[in-house]
């Protein structure tokens, strides 16, 4: 209702693709991806269809976080190419028709930022107060605030005699939003992108930039030395007030897309942030459906999701984002996260069938879908014997703080094989010769094993591949108005195994059913949903799928759409 009688943007007939620049292919041999890398690659996410291309940070760092942590953003990173570099692949893939969004990661800078080194030096340097400091209180750190990396948020300085916070790791000190001059610093640097022609940005943490002033002690869950810091950083006092002005000083005056990675932000929350009235941003990445496998000690776990919750997060952020003209990012996973086949699907025997499965799902979802590099190919999670494998400063923290714990060595590894940031970061597999076809030399980070037997070149060469799947999702999208703007109805809430759901448009409606097991299932499509036919647009079934007496038979992981009328 709301979508019908409004002027639909570019960005919400959009399909993105999330590159991650040092792992998608190696252009000069040294073992890390980079600009040139990327350009050589356009031809191929053009195939595939995708509108936009999300670039991981690629500005000056010393890596300690993978680009996360910034000391300079108006530099490339040597390693990931030169500025030029940058500008010619912003210019080739405008003239291919393609927009790229910047990762602007403005929570916090890096240690080695000039800003900070200047903050160290002094308490009267004026870039002092760029940064959030506190005097010990009874000899000890502020609050019980724990870092999201392990240890406390708070590092101390023995010549200034304070704390600073650091809600990720101590390389990455956090800005203090609550100093105009910080916010015009991000302002005049988000201009220096914008001005060079980027479509937009992808906000990192941006829910955590308001702290509540009083720094209130974090609820210490079980099993936890320290509190979590959301409930005095995330959504804090000034957040709106912050991305409002942000909106009138710059964004407004860019015809750009802009999505927030928002952590623990509900979907009533997203409605501020994401309301188009409310002149903020455009959508935000929730991760309610990412927490549903978290377990007693958060997200390393060996838990598996369930079915009946996965369709109570969407369905809910579904309707919330409709009802209050707010707009979903769509995603099942990204550099942060598990392999979706492993997670949400079956990367055994079904391994094509279960990504084709949940790319039905997702992309036929109202929002702008996003596709994390090698999912298109149904990449899986890379299974590395060794603890020396993993690159990931999150998961060499976790492996410490689990060996302390003295947690068996099986469940250990385990949940770094299940939850590990890495799984989502090993090197693109481009063919099955040496490295993927990634580089020429060593990779920074070790090719997922089974790269011989999923790759790019063999799904190019199998018309019946996840990569071609996907080409026709998002064809569907470009095609079918409703994916946009229909309204969106969840028809099981309760089943186990089936996930049904209708778009309704003014003209067509389109029913999605997907069997989420590896067994056959039959769904019985409900009596009030009344159609004269159906018509079936995309199934990951050998053979059609016709609707036999309002009843849809289903084989391990089918999945179906119809347009009925
Ligand atoms: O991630 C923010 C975030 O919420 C993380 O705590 C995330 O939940 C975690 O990585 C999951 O294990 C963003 C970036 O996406 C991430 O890569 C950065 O490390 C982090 O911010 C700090 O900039
Ligand atoms: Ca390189």
């Amino acid at each position: 209702m709301m979508m019908m009688n409004k002027k639909i943007k570019w960005w919400q007939k959009s399909v993105v693709y999330q590159v991650y620049p040092k792992s998608f292919n190696d252009s000069n041999g040294d073992g890390i991806g980079d600009i040139p890398g990327i350009q050589q690659k356009l031809p191929y996410l053009k195939k595939l269809g995708v509108d936009v291309i999300w670039l991981n940070p690629i500005y000056q760092s010393p890596q300690v976080d993978n680009g996360y942590d910034i000391s300079n953003y108006r530099a490339v990173d040597p390693e990931l190419g030169t500025m030029a570099e940058f500008e010619s692949l912003l210019t080739a893939a405008h003239t291919q028709g393609l927009k790229i969004i910047l990762d602007l990661v403005v929570n916090h800078t890096s240690d080695q930022h000039p800003w900070f080194k200047a903050a160290e030096q002094s308490k009267s340097d004026p870039h002092h107060d760029y940064y959030i400091w506190k005097d010990p209180v009874d000899g000890h750190e502020p609050n019980n605030w724990g870092s999201s990396f392990g240890g406390s948020t708070w590092t101390y300085n023995q010549a200034l005699g304070q704390y600073y916070l650091h809600l990720f790791a101590k390389q990455q000190p956090d800005l203090n939003w609550e100093n105009p001059k910080v916010r015009q610093e991000v302002y005049d640097l988000m201009r220096f992108w914008l001005d060079k022609g980027i479509d937009g940005f992808r906000m990192d943490v941006i829910s955590l930039i308001s702290k509540d002033p009083k720094y209130p002690d974090g609820p210490v869950i079980q099993n936890k030395k320290y509190g979590s810091y959301y409930a005095g950083a995330a959504n804090g006092p000034k957040v709106h007030e912050y991305l409002h002005e942000m909106y009138q000083q710059v964004l407004r005056k860019y015809d750009i897309m802009t999505v927030g990675e928002t952590p623990h932000t509900n979907a009533d929350e997203a409605v501020l942030y994401t309301k188009a009235s409310r002149q903020e941003l455009n959508m935000v990445f929730h991760f309610d459906h990412m927490h549903l496998d978290y377990g007693k000690y958060g997200k390393f776990s060996d838990n598996r999701f369930k079915l009946p919750d996965l369709k109570a997060v969407l369905s809910r952020w579904q309707t919330k984002m409709y009802d209050h003209d707010g707009w979903n990012s769509l995603y099942w996973s990204n550099h942060d996260q598990a392999r979706p086949v492993t997670r949400f699907g079956n990367d055994g025997p079904f391994r094509e069938k279960s990504a084709k499965m949940l790319g039905v799902v997702l992309h036929m979802l109202q929002g702008t879908p996003y596709i994390y590099q090698g999912e298109e190919i149904g990449m899986t999670n890379a299974d590395f014997k060794h603890i020396e494998d993993y690159q990931d400063i999150e998961t060499h923290n976790i492996y410490h703080e689990f060996k302390q714990k003295g947690l068996a060595d099986d469940f250990i590894m385990r949940s770094i094989y299940l939850k590990s940031r890495d799984n989502a970061r090993t090197p693109m597999p481009w063919n099955a010769h040496q490295n993927a076809g990634f580089t020429t030399g060593q990779p920074w980070l070790k090719l997922n094993p089974n790269y011989t037997a999923v790759n790019v070149a063999k799904a190019l060469a199998d018309q019946q591949s996840v990569f071609y799947f996907y080409q026709r999702l998002i064809a569907l999208r470009h095609q079918y108005a409703v994916i946009t703007t229909g309204k969106y109805d969840l028809l099981n809430p309760d089943d186990p195994n089936i996930y049904a759901y209708t778009r309704s448009g003014d003209q067509q409606t389109l029913l999605v059913v997907a069997n989420f097991s590896a067994q056959p299932q039959t769904y019985q499509i409900p009596a009030k949903l009344s159609f004269k036919d159906s018509k079936q647009l995309l199934s990951n079934e050998t053979s059609p799928k016709q609707i036999e007496q309002q009843q849809i038979a289903l084989g391990a992981y089918g999945a179906v759409i119809y347009l009925l009328n």
